[in-house]
């Protein structure tokens, strides 16, 4: 097993690493920004390097300093955390050159899986169920209308290099298609220089439902079930739970199936998963994420597994050395993200924390690098804390997490606790009728 691993990360996600490492006698290396000297991840690190200035562009994105820090403090492996260079295969790439253990999948998966129109295809190709689409990139508006007369209107435009809805265009016929498709290429090539579109059928109504699963690059692969991540706002997940509240036993064994079938194919190694829209008892391929998540602490209270761990063991060349059948999936866990942002409308609200008192108890779990005095920095994503509530049933863990937002104190900054509070006392979320535009809806008819 290694011996020091450099974390290239921050906030919760940096600290969750860290426990697992500790956990398994592994000491760790803090990188952080001059805005960050003095955060939760770099107060428990047993070494810190300080990388470069606030914007994450100089500090948390800048390879040359995330590699230079694990080389003078003498880092075996580095784990990337999630956003920031977490599914930059040229950084994968990178560490490995520099002969260090990547924590995570091959470059070359996650180069496959950041390019859309591959993903899908090679989706396709291992037999996971896709939305219509052209099977390329549509280049002019003859192509582009042809092939959304073959889908059938409406149609969807997304940017191949794209992923999490960014520069998504609807149209309902061919006078709209000729309309946005340029407007579709410009975004795509400003947002990633690349202004490669694909069109796909429109589903109207879908839930977002994802599998966690979990591959050892030799052959073994299991899952952890699936996340209903429908509740969202302008692609920015709210809450998540598992399991969906939508699903049946059936639906559930056939998606699962498909899926462990799908990263045995690929040899696949590390954690991932895959996302699926699910609409009229059918799912769809839309993406797979070669990385942790954040929301992967549900899947770790139904299942027992610390999927960080698991990251460490198979980065390390470890078999999984356990099957499907050792895993027993179990009660419902649910997820509330808590943001440092106004609660109606949603603007950043960074500042000193002036009280901090986290909720516990049984069946409950707190993801956070927040403490009394903490200033929240403007410079980075306003997710403040995670809360992780566990019940044996659906019903026990909505009582549990309405007594845990409850208890939850984070003075000095707004922040979403109050939208959660709303949220849960819905009757249409507690009967768990929704899907991906529901909380939009919600959020229109304030009180
Ligand atoms: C779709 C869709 C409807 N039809 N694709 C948004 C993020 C990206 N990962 C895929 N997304 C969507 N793709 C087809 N063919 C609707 C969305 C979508 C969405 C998906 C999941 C969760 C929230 C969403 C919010 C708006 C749109």
């Amino acid at each position: 097993m290694f011996e020091k691993v450099l974390i290239a990360n921050r906030g919760e996600i940096a600290l969750r690493i860290h426990r697992a490492c500790h956990e398994m006698g592994i000491r760790t290396v803090a990188v952080h920004s001059t805005a960050d000297a003095q955060a939760m991840h770099v107060r428990l690190a047993d070494e810190t390097v300080c990388i470069g200035p606030p914007a994450a562009r100089g500090s948390y994105l800048n390879i040359p300093a995330i590699l230079s820090a694990a080389t003078i403090t003498g880092a075996d492996a580095i784990h990337p955390g999630l956003g920031f260079l977490a599914e930059n295969a040229d950084f994968a790439e990178a560490v490995e050159e520099h002969g260090f253990v990547f924590i995570g999948p091959s470059p070359e998966h996650i180069r496959l899986m950041g390019d859309k129109v591959r993903a899908k295809a090679e989706a396709a190709r291992l037999g996971i169920p896709t939305v219509p689409g052209s099977p390329e990139a549509v280049r002019t508006i003859a192509e582009a209308e042809a092939a959304a007369r073959e889908i059938g209107y409406p149609v969807l435009l997304k940017a191949a290099a794209g992923g999490g809805g960014r520069g998504m265009k609807l149209a309902q016929d061919a006078d709209e298609l000729a309309r946005v498709l340029p407007l579709a290429q410009g975004e795509a090539k400003a947002a990633f220089a690349d202004d490669s579109v694909y069109l796909e059928r429109f589903l109207d109504r879908p839930r977002h439902i994802e599998v966690q699963l979990i591959g050892d690059g030799q052959g073994a692969v299991i899952h952890l079930g699936e996340r209903d991540c429908s509740l969202q706002r302008s692609h920015q997940k709210l809450l998540e739970e598992t399991p969906s509240p939508a699903l049946q036993v059936g639906a559930r064994e056939r998606v699962t199936a498909l899926a462990v079938a799908a990263l045995q194919e690929l040899g696949y190694r590390s954690a991932g998963t895959i996302e699926f829209l699910y609409q009229d008892g059918a799912f769809y391929f839309i993406e797979m994420n070669t990385r942790l998540q954040v929301e992967h602490p549900i899947s770790e209270m139904v299942s027992g597994v610390d999927i960080v761990r698991e990251q460490l063991r198979l980065a390390a060349g470890e078999p999984l050395g356990y099957r499907q059948s050792d895993i027993r999936l179990c009660g419902h866990a649910i997820e509330c993200r808590i943001n440092a942002e106004s609660p109606t409308d949603f603007r950043p609200s960074p500042g000193r924390v002036s009280e901090y008192l986290a909720p516990g108890g049984l069946g409950v779990r707190v993801e956070s690098a927040l403490y009394q005095g903490y200033e929240v920095s403007p410079f980075y994503d306003s997710l403040v804390a995670k809360l992780i509530v566990y019940g044996a049933s659906r019903e026990e863990c909505l009582m549990r997490l309405r007594r845990a937002l409850e208890e939850y104190v984070i003075g000095g900054i707004d922040t979403t606790i109050p939208l959660h509070q709303r949220l849960v006392e819905d009757p249409d979320f507690r009967s768990g009728a929704y899907d991906i535009h529901w909380l939009e809806r919600f959020l229109g008819h304030p009180g």
